[in-house]
């Protein structure tokens, strides 16, 4: 694609990348304060995460009621959710929704990428590039990037030589992919993978699911929302987010949807004859109903065999169940995937899983994939291969800070910075929902506006103190990552058999390295707060230089 060159660099106060949930409302605030803000965004709508992933059965796995803004009480009383758990569809909508009503569309540059971002510290500012042309300086940077917006396509040999259609689940076009009748691949058994091949089964003429790891999927909990439950929901509003501000993941447990906060009971303390009825009583859950299978090794290999047991009583092909039951690491190691009839889609005749630990992968040919047995042919094949997950986007944007250096280099052993929110040696450089920070192990919108509004606050302390610059100092982002290492030390997380994207495992030559922050939402909540209360304790605050004169 051509791009038109602007010469002019553009003065502004502020560019956000990206326009998710997190650019939206960062926009809208950043507004409020008077900067004068721009927001860009790659793709040519708003919602981020559920612009770009269309593809079939895509949920949200955090109850909607919850999943939702409460900067803004109106917003919440005349918005309706219509299921437990929106589809991707109706958070879009949400997501528009939004940007319609409080009219930030207008200040939105879509279908735009960044290509360059560098400080400038004769100028005490960003200079933001994009492959339009745009060339932006503004004095604060805010990546509302997302945390798992980097998709990941295999390394597969021959993959480009497929003559039928290619689709990544996280790059789904929007007006959709014909699957009714084909012959359709999935690759991969993540959450993606898991949503979508009971919704591809019942459309496809056979699907053929190729798995690499089995994956520990629960039962989702979804249903429509009645009338009264609406209404129940938005006449406690106030006490839900109180709840959920405070709580360990940012859920308050709306009609039950998950656990507030930890269970106390041990599964080991439990007779053998109570495992049993307790397995008959809550089926899958069972397994996440015990304090002890996430601390305690012993107690987690008893969950996975009653786990293994539920999956043999779901699935009626042997070799199928023993094929999708994970035996090589820990519960509680991988973000917990919640499905709607995973399982049960593995005993229709149209369905097959090919196990590609006994069988793997040759090629990808012209007419589908070559394994160590033989040739598969098919229409289309769907790529469910997750993502360069919590630094891919930030690192593919070229970011460059103080005397030019990247923070690929900065973070080539793993990401450091200070609260998740803050890298030293990267000035007026913010990260919502940054590594370091819940993110991930929270409900994302209850972590993405507690960073907007503590950024927010810090602009406008910033302003009313006549600073103009602020940037962590080493010894804080120092201890600061020390802290994210020991709380998730000794948890299923960090586990030596655990290999998930929460420790960069999936990408080839990403550093290992716990990135969220286990502490919990509430505790690192407190300490934001704390840091504040103190005058930005561990940052330095400071003015700008004057220009020179060139
Ligand atoms: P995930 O959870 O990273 O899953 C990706 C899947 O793709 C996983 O099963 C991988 O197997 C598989 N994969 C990746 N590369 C390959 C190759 N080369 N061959 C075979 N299989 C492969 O991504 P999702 O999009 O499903 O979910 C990401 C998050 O989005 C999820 O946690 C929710 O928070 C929402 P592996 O396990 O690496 O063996």
């Amino acid at each position: 694609m051509a791009t038109a060159v602007k010469n002019e660099i553009e003065q502004l106060d502020a560019v956000i990348v990206g326009a998710g949930a997190a650019g939206l409302y960062m926009l809208h605030r950043l507004r409020g304060l008077g900067l004068k803000t721009t927001v860009i965004e790659a793709g040519d709508g708003v919602g981020g995460t559920w612009y770009w992933n269309r593809y079939p059965g895509a949920r949200c796995d955090v109850t909607s009621v919850e999943y939702s803004f409460s900067f803004d009480k109106q917003l919440e009383q005349e918005w309706n959710w219509s299921e437990m758990m929106a589809p991707q569809p109706e958070i879009e909508r949400y997501m528009n929704h939004v940007a319609d009503r409080f009219d930030l569309r207008r200040d939105i540059r879509f279908s735009t990428r960044v290509t360059a971002v560098n400080w400038d510290d004769r100028a005490t500012a960003w200079t933001v590039a994009t492959d339009r042309g745009d060339r932006i300086e503004a004095r604060y940077c805010i990546m509302a990037t997302g945390c798992l917006s980097s998709p990941l396509k295999p390394d597969i040999k021959g993959i480009d030589s497929f003559t039928g259609v290619s689709v990544q689940t996280s790059m789904w076009p929007r007006e959709g992919i014909e699957l009714e009748g084909k012959r359709v691949a999935l690759i991969g058994t993540g959450s993606s993978g898991v949503q979508s091949t009971p919704e591809i089964a019942k459309v496809a003429s056979h699907l053929t699911v190729f798995q690499r790891t089995p994956t520990y999927t629960w039962p989702s909990m979804n249903r429509p929302l009645t009338a009264e439950d609406i209404a129940k929901v938005k006449a406690n509003y106030e006490k839900m987010r109180q709840t959920q501000r405070s709580s360990r993941v940012g859920i308050a447990g709306s009609f039950g949807g998950a656990l507030l906060e930890p269970p106390t009971a041990k599964l080991l303390d439990l007779p053998e004859e109570e495992r049993r009825q307790k397995l008959d009583e809550h089926g899958f859950a069972v397994t996440r109903m015990f304090a002890d299978v996430a601390t305690d090794m012993e107690a987690n290999i008893v969950a996975r065999e009653m786990y293994a047991e539920m999956v043999r009583r779901v699935v009626t092909d042997p070799a199928t169940a023993a094929a999708l039951t994970p035996s090589d690491y820990p519960i509680g190691c991988k973000r917990a995937v919640v499905d709607q009839d995973y399982f049960v889609t593995f005993n229709r005749p149209n369905v097959k899983l090919v196990d590609l630990r006994n069988e793997p992968f040759e090629e990808v040919t012209e007419k589908g994939i070559r394994t160590s047995t033989g040739e598969y042919e098919f229409d289309v094949i769907v790529y469910a291969t997750g993502f360069d997950a919590m630094t891919g986007a930030l690192l593919n944007m070229n970011i460059k800070g103080r005397e030019g250096r990247p923070l690929a280099e900065k973070w080539a052993a793993g990401p450091r910075n200070y609260l998740g929110l803050m890298a030293e040696g990267f000035p007026n450089l913010f990260t919502i929902t940054g590594p370091g920070s819940p993110s991930v192990l929270s409900n994302m919108l209850v972590s993405i506006e507690q960073h907007v509004d503590w950024i927010t606050e810090c602009l406008s302390y910033l302003g009313a103190n006549g600073k103009d610059v602020i940037e962590p100092t080493l010894e804080a982002e120092d201890s600061w990552v020390e802290h994210v290492n020991t709380v998730a030390d000794g948890t299923m997380y960090t586990a030596p058999s655990c290999n998930s994207w929460y420790l960069g495992a999936n990408v080839p030559g990403k550093t290992r390295q716990f990135m969220p922050y286990v502490g919990g939402v509430g505790v690192y909540r407190q300490k934001c707060d704390e840091v504040v209360a103190k005058g930005y304790d561990g940052f330095v605050l400071d003015t700008a230089k004057e220009a020179v004169a060139v």
